[in-house]
Order: structure tokens, then sequence, then C-alpha cells
């Protein structure tokens, strides 16, 4: 047992995998694409490391690695008209709500052919055609837009659910206080999701944070709060979708507390000083691609064969990606200002 990352509750190894679910994870062609989309964030994470390195990339990039389990096991239980916001760590909650590949990658490269014409690059990607409503480089400013849009759901007497992806150390931002307080007064539609990632920057969550059970944020608002295993696919979908359901019926919003470990550093090329090589090598018995194979295998669903062969057409996938943006052109010097306000606020100027 290590306790560098799990809540007290939260078992080590494969047994906390007998979740019974709803999602049917028996199901050969449900439980593939979730392995896929978990191999797709985990692929183009490593890819962008490496590209990183070669100075292809400008700016700063954040990976989600270890933590895919966590976007693809909400999204999972989304409609495309669902909202996400997101946060400076968002390209593995955007593959998990159906961005478009090669426009992500060529938004990460500042590509004129990227999501956002090139404008935003990694921390800014957005998509509202997806539901898609921002990474953000401020630490948890999508709480607050995420209250917005919940609020905009709830005027339109609507039935969709907004998700808002945070970290452990946004926890202790003041928007996070307003955004849940708010949320909750209101009975707004939204599932606030944190990942307790276990540091903030260079910094440890137990030298910031005031409780270990970060869940009891969610109570002194009055809110439902769930705590889950981030790093099990299988209770994602499960504990996520109980949250999203109340959500979409009217019963307000839930915190849903998700434990999982950073496996890189803070941004690619942190030095990280602040922890060990043990600690990161212990975490990594925990990946959450290997312990939902380990789940497939358990139930029959795939094999070692078949995790290569995914392996192999999820790679040409990203390759192609990488190809599509490499290929693209910057935007032009004389464009920088346009595509950056909407009609709206042009119209009234
Ligand atoms: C308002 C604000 N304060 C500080 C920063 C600097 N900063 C960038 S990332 C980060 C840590 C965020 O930690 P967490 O919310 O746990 O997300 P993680 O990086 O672990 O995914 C900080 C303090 C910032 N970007 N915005």
């Amino acid at each position: 047992m290590v306790d560098i990352w799990l809540s007290d509750d939260h078992e080590l190894g494969i047994a906390s995998l007998e979740v019974p679910v709803a999602v049917d994870f028996k199901d050969i062609e449900t439980s593939l694409e979730a392995y896929r989309k978990l191999l797709l964030i985990r692929t183009f994470e490593e890819t962008l490391e490496a590209l990183f390195a070669k100075g292809k990339i400008p700016g700063f990039v954040h990976t989600y690695i270890g933590q895919e389990a966590i976007a693809v096991g909400v999204c999972t239980n989304l409609r495309t008209d669902d909202y996400v916001t997101s946060t400076h760590r968002g390209h593995g909650h955007a593959i998990a709500k159906g961005i478009d590949l090669n426009g992500l990658m060529a938004e990460v490269f500042g590509k004129v052919t990227g999501i956002c014409k090139g404008r935003g690059g990694s921390m800014h990607v957005a998509d509202f055609s997806k539901g898609i409503l921002g990474a953000n480089g401020i630490v948890a400013a999508g709480t607050v837009i995420a209250a917005g849009a919940g609020l905009s759901i709830q005027t339109r007497e609507e039935d969709q659910v907004v998700i808002c992806f945070f970290g452990d150390g946004g926890i202790n931002k003041g928007t996070v206080h307003e955004a849940m307080n708010f949320c909750s007064v209101k009975k707004l539609p939204v599932v606030f999701v944190c990942e307790n990632n276990q540091y903030a920057q260079f910094t440890s969550r137990k030298l910031t944070t005031s409780v270990s059970d970060l869940s009891v944020r969610g109570v002194a608002y009055g809110m439902s709060t769930e705590s889950v295993d981030g790093n099990n696919l299988v209770e994602v979908v499960e504990v996520s979708r109980r949250a999203i359901d109340n959500a979409r019926e009217g019963l307000g919003p839930t915190l849903v507390v998700a434990d999982t470990y950073r496996f890189g550093g803070h941004y690619v090329g942190d030095p990280q000083a602040y922890r060990s090589e043990d600690e990161v090598n212990e975490s990594r018995r925990r990946d959450p691609l290997l312990l939902f194979e380990n789940y497939l295998e358990l139930h029959g669903l795939a094999d070692s064969d078949r995790f290569e062969l995914e392996k192999e057409t999820i790679s040409k996938l990203v390759n192609k990606a990488v190809m599509f943006a490499e290929q693209s052109d910057y935007p032009e010097a004389h464009t920088a200002t346009d595509y950056v306000f909407t009609d709206l606020i042009e119209g009234r100027q």
C-alpha cells in the first residue's frame, strides 16, 4: 500500500476494478472504444513531449499523462451538446469530448488550420460545436465559466449538463468558492470534477490544502459529493454518471473528487526536483491504461495482440495529425487580431 496519492478508502490493485456498472463494459465495442480514447490521449501527449523537445511547439505544454481515465470516464456519459470547461492541462478533456484530432494538433502547433485558427494554442483550445468551452491558463477560471453555462441552461430550460474539470491546486481558489456556492444555491446542472493529481506546479497538495479529503469542500456548500479512484475507468464512469444524471434531472451540482497522479512534470521539461523517482515509479504501477487492460483481459474482452493492434492504429492517427499540423501554415502577422472579438461585441462598438 502506498499512501502517496490514494485516499484512505481506495485500495491498490485490480480488485478495485470489480465495480458493477450500468454502462455495458462487458460489451466489447463499448470497452474497446473507451480503450482507444485512453490510448489516443496517451499517444497524443507522448508525441507532444517528443515534438516539444525538438522545439516544434511554441509556449508551454502540460500533459495529461496518468489522468486519462478521468476525462474518458466522465465524457463517456455526455452528449455532444453537453459542455465541458477545462484547465491548462486540457488536451485530454478535449479529446474525450470529441475534438477533431488534426484541428487540435494544428492548434497546439499554433497553425492557421488549428481548431481556433492558431490563436489559442495548447492552453486555450476550444470548440463550441462540441461543447468544449475552452482550456484555460488561469487556474480554476473554468469554475465560474461552468456556473455561467449552467445558468444559461437553466434559463433556457434545457437538459444539458456542464462538467467543470479543475485541479487540486485550483480547489483553494476564491473563484471555486463563488462558483460552488452559486451553483448550489441555484441548483445548476454542473458537475465539478476535481482531478486530485497530488501537485500544484511544484508543491504537494499536503503542503497547501487544509483537508486531506477534498470532497468535504462540497459538503460546505450543501452539495452532493463523491470520491472516486480516478485511475479506474470503470469506477469513474459509474460515479460520474450518478452526478450527471442528478444534474440533468434538476437535482443540482455535485463535487466529484477523482484521486490520480500526474506522471509527467508540471510542464514538459520540468526538472521535478520536488519529488523522487521512486514516488513516480510507484505511481506508475497503477497506470490507468494498464488497469483497464487488466480489466479487458480479466473479462475476456481483449488480449495483448489486440492491444498492440489498437496501439498501431492510434499511432497512425496521431502521426497523421502531426503531418497535417507540420504541413499547415502559421497565421499571417497582419491577421493577428482576426477572430479575437465576437461579432456581437464588434457590432456594439
Ligand atoms: C490564477 C492563477 N494563479 C496561478 C497560476 C500559476 N499556475 C499555473 S498551473 C498552477 C498549478 C495548478 O495546479 P492544479 O490546479 O492542481 O492543476 P494541475 O497542474 O495539477 O493539473 C499554478 C499555480 C495561474 N496560471 N493562474
